[in-house]
């Protein structure tokens, strides 16, 4: 398929004005969480977020100012990329995009650079650049933000999303107890009401905790997130995951290595529950190859993937694996890298898609940062409104907040 078909298939809607690049700058900001969040390989308290900022000059003189969001953790405890590797990467990127020498960076533009004309092309720019999915998401976040605002709708519309409001789920961090782990599952149901609850599990906190919640909470829609804590080849492992089957889990994330695929569908192909992938889905090829995979050990019906669009590199490679999914009757979500109000925003404009049907990571047991750069998007009783200003459609987005 050449680009603008492909763009047609995917009911995503072209930038038609050439756009110059006329700086990117890079801003970088410490982020205080309102409360430590724990998972099985961290318990972590701040982030820095990185917001690659581009300004592009239409044929006619315009300037349009795009902002987008690289959200990485702090260390390469969720895959190798870390706020340092993604400061890296981004040289790179923007050597790409302004043609200037990779060791003398400005962010202004060498001379003679060609316009961008459309998303594939300015993607295809830095496309040679392995890896480093979270970097090339923040730069193709500032891009849509830019071609949104000089169409002067919000970036949805571009996207082809139709849904108006999206189910919001929460994602508890692991406490050190059952007792404080039950107190933020009841401001989850009690206070925020979210559409769903996924916890945090890894071995020796997992099946007393899911117990605890399910005498409480017989009915709410529940799931695990383990973050490549078990060892798949490792029977008392996989006994656990059994186990789980008798909670009534809409599924359980990642349980077992961060970069496999194969070992998750055929040593877990005897559970009810079933399995989402999260850390192993970089891209639409490993979309493709687990769908496969799934479907010669007849679980096909069994896998769910949790689309993140920093994990996969932008939003563009996020529409294509959902429409890919829903083609193979796969559900869909979007998971969430604490991601400060502009991320979690885009990410909100991305499930209006309609293949994304089931509920994400948007919310917190409290807001997820004591200060953050917008307004978070409006939530109310478990569903989110997808924002309908130009752009992002951010309120009192401020840097320096
Ligand atoms: O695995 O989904 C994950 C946070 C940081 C890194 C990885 C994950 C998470 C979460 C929280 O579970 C998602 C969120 O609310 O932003
Ligand atoms: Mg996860």
């Amino acid at each position: 398929m050449n680009s603008s078909d492909e763009l047609l298939y995917l009911g995503v809607f072209e930038n038609k004005t050439p756009l110059h690049i006329e700086r990117i700058k890079i801003h970088k900001k410490l982020m205080n969480l309102s409360f430590p969040f724990e998972t099985s390989f961290a318990r972590f308290d701040s982030l820095i977020r990185i917001f690659p900022e581009i300004v592009f000059r239409t044929e006619s003189g315009e300037i349009i100012t795009g902002m987008g969001e690289c959200s990485p953790l702090s260390a390469p405890w969720y895959d190798y990329e870390c706020h340092r590797t993604v400061e890296l990467a981004l040289n790179y990127i923007i050597f790409a995009l302004t043609g200037k020498s990779v060791d003398n960076i400005d962010g202004n533009v060498a001379e003679g650079m060609p316009p961008v004309t459309d998303i594939i092309s300015f993607l295809d720019r830095f496309k040679w650049i392995v890896g480093h999915n979270m970097a090339k998401s923040g730069i193709e976040g500032a891009y849509w933000d830019a071609v949104a605002q000089l169409n002067n709708v919000p970036v949805l519309k571009l996207w082809g999303g139709k849904r108006t409001t999206v189910p919001a789920g929460t994602s508890v961090g692991l406490e050190p107890t059952i007792d404080a782990f039950i107190k933020k599952i009841d401001i989850a149901i009690g206070e925020l009401s979210v559409s769903r609850v996924k916890v945090k599990v890894k071995p020796g906190k997992d099946i007393k905790y899911i117990e605890a919640i399910r005498k409480k909470y017989p009915e709410i829609k529940l799931q695990v997130d383990a973050n490549a804590a078990y060892d798949l080849l490792n029977p008392e492992h996989v006994a656990i995951l059994k186990e789980f089957d008798n909670y009534n889990l809409l599924m359980i994330e990642q349980p077992g290595r961060n970069d496999d695929i194969f070992d998750h569908s055929r040593q877990l192909a005897d559970l009810k529950t079933p399995i989402c992938l999260d850390e192993s889905i970089l891209n639409e090829m490993h979309t493709r190859q687990a769908i496969e995979l799934w479907r010669q050990n007849s679980v096909v019906s069994k896998l769910i993937i949790n689309i993140k669009p920093p994990r996969v590199g932008g939003f563009l490679e996020s529409i294509r694996i959902a429409k890919m999914c829903h083609e193979n009757g796969v559900s869909v979500w979007c998971g969430g890298m604490y991601e400060s109000a502009l991320g979690k925003t885009s990410n909100i404009h991305f499930c209006s898609r309609e293949e994304v049907n089931l509920p994400g990571d948007h919310i917190s047991q409290a807001p997820y940062f004591k200060e953050n750069v917008a307004d978070s998007p409006i939530y109310n009783a478990g569903e989110i409104t997808v924002p309908d200003g130009v752009g992002w459609g951010l309120k009192n987005f401020d840097l320096k907040a």
